[in-house]
């Protein structure tokens, strides 16, 4: 069997980086996972002046079991956002009330600051005019990029998150992990980012 060659890239902390990940046929077992929730507040630590927000989710291993048995590290997939129509990103797809996004996470203990609780981060991959704390989110993960680390500097954490960003973009643009429900080529069946909610069952 002929190996296809797989693009590449360096950054300074990380060395030699391949940018993309998995087969292009789409996500294999036990991807793709989903996770779900309000956008909350974060560490504050001003990651937006990095140019690097990211929309922390609760970590609740009741709704998300798989959570705390899933390595730390730094994922990717779709970010769906249900965000209100006075939001100036407001541009849902058709037939739903949720707008689409790819987007990288980490879960995880963030080495470089030492954090000690668990989090869930997402950036998303677009730029919003707003915030959109307590949004709802949902978040189809495809896969791991790699895991957390830490750093001797802030540039050398950014570089490899910038990085990140390209790897996630390049992975999702194939149309064995492209999600169906954008309408313009993909395959992945992704109906759950844009469903209604079922009617709460009246108690
Ligand atoms: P916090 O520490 O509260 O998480 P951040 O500096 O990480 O603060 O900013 C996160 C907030 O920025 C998100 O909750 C969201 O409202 C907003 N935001 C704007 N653009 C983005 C984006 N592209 N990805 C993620 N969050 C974004
Ligand atoms: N924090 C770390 O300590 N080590 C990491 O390797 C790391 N990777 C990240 C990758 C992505 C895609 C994202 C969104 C965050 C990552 N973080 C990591 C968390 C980062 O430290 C946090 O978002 C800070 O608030 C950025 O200033
Ligand atoms: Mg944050």
């Amino acid at each position: 069997m002929s190996k296809e060659e797989i693009p590449t890239g360096t950054t300074a902390a990380s060395g030699l980086r391949p940018l993309l990940i998995g087969p292009s046929s789409g996500p294999e077992h036990p991807y793709p996972y989903r996770m779900s929730g309000p956008v909350i507040s974060g560490f504050g630590r001003g990651s937006k002046e990095l140019g690097i927000p990211t929309a922390n989710l609760p970590v609740d291993n009741s709704l998300t079991p798989w959570i705390s048995s899933i390595p730390s590290g730094v994922y990717f997939g779709w970010a769906s956002l249900l965000l209100p129509p006075s939001h100036p990103n407001y541009s849902p797809a058709s037939n739903t009330s949720w707008s689409m996004f790819p987007m990288v996470m980490s879960i995880g203990y963030n080495p470089f600051y030492k954090n000690d609780t668990r989090s869930a981060e997402v950036h998303v991959l677009h730029e919003f005019q707003a915030d959109f704390y307590g949004t709802d989110m949902r978040l189809l993960i495809m896969g791991y990029i790699r895991d957390e680390k830490d750093y001797k500097g802030l540039d050398d954490l950014v570089e490899d998150i910038t990085f990140d960003c390209r790897v996630a973009r390049q992975s999702l643009s194939r149309p064995g992990w492209r999600v169906k429900e954008l309408g313009d080529g993909g395959q992945f069946e992704g109906g759950w980012l844009v469903e209604q909610e079922e009617e709460k069952a009246s108690l």
